[in-house]
């Protein structure tokens, strides 16, 4: 038979040598055809599945509602100091992009991680915070810069919203709002903030879509996809702040002596 030289590299979600390209073995033409948009694309791309519309529908509004956050986010601050000093599209993306982690943005993952753990465990939300305390961890998904219990962050309300009436469940979300009540009864900056509302519910998503196996939903998780769609959405804004600051034709940023404590 056919002896096969062993390949450097394995590759499973996309395939360019046919007539047309594929994602996940369906074919381009197809996916225009079927007018399919960009959460069916990252379903065929990062998960290897056509998922139902409201599963895809989901995955665009997170992708539109994290898409930009203001000037004044590390992200977007990075960005424009860069494109300040000059530098090319790439690098004021990545500058940005930088500082996406489990402070800013970068906490769904976790936030996915620890609520579907306490969940499962049938932690009640005050085992799950004070156990999180006495480990001296923040829970990620919760605390906000600027959002109060009196100035509650539109987007998650929007999520909140769509989720109630589309998903089949939402168990994950009600925890995590349970553990925002608590939260809040302890301070009122400890909201359910937009990447606590995306990581709980996407693990509502994957656990009640039916489809995906529970080993499949440990691996995602485990793995870490779900900063992914923060990655995503968010370069959409840091590229528009790039543009801006270029066509303002803004000088080298340097910041004012008055704002730093200069001290030994
Ligand atoms: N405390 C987000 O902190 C922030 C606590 C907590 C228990 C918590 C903080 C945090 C977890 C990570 C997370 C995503 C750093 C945030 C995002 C995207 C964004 C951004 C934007 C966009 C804010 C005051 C007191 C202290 C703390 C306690 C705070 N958080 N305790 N669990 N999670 N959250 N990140 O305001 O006793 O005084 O020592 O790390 O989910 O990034 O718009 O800006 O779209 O761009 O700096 O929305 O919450 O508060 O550090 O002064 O803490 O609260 O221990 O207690 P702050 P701090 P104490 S969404």
């Amino acid at each position: 038979g056919k002896v096969r030289a062993p390949t450097h590299i394995i590759s499973t979600i996309s395939d360019d040598r046919g007539e047309e390209p594929c994602y996940a073995g369906v074919p381009m033409s197809s996916i225009i055809e079927q007018g399919l948009g960009v959460g069916d694309v990252i379903s065929l791309l990062w998960f290897k599945r056509s998922l139902p519309h409201y599963c895809t529908k989901f995955i665009e509004i997170c992708i539109m509602l994290c898409a930009d956050h203001g000037p004044c986010v590390s992200g977007a601050h990075n960005t424009i100091v860069t494109a300040r000093a000059g530098k090319d599209l790439v690098s004021c993306l990545v500058s940005g992009l930088l500082t996406i982690g489990p402070r800013f943005g970068g906490a769904i993952d976790d936030a996915a991680r620890y609520f579907k753990d306490a969940y499962d465990r049938g932690l009640t939300p005050y085992e799950f915070v004070e156990s999180m305390k006495k480990k001296g961890i923040r829970v990620p998904g919760i605390g906000h810069r600027i959002k109060r219990g009196d100035n509650r962050d539109k987007r998650v309300e929007l999520l909140q919203l769509f989720a109630r009436t589309n998903f089949p469940s939402v168990k994950y979300m009600e925890y995590a709002v349970q553990v925002e009540t608590y939260t809040l009864s302890k301070a009122n900056n400890l909201v359910l903030n937009v990447d606590g509302a995306i990581g709980s519910l996407f693990l509502d998503l994957l656990a009640g879509s039916g489809m995906f196996t529970k080993p499949e939903i440990d691996e995602i998780v485990g793995i870490g996809y779900l900063n992914g769609l923060f990655v995503l959405a968010r370069s959409i804004g840091l590229i528009g702040h790039t543009f801006d600051q270029k066509r303002l034709k803004q000088p080298l940023y340097r910041h004012p002596w008055e704002d730093v404590l200069y001290t030994k």
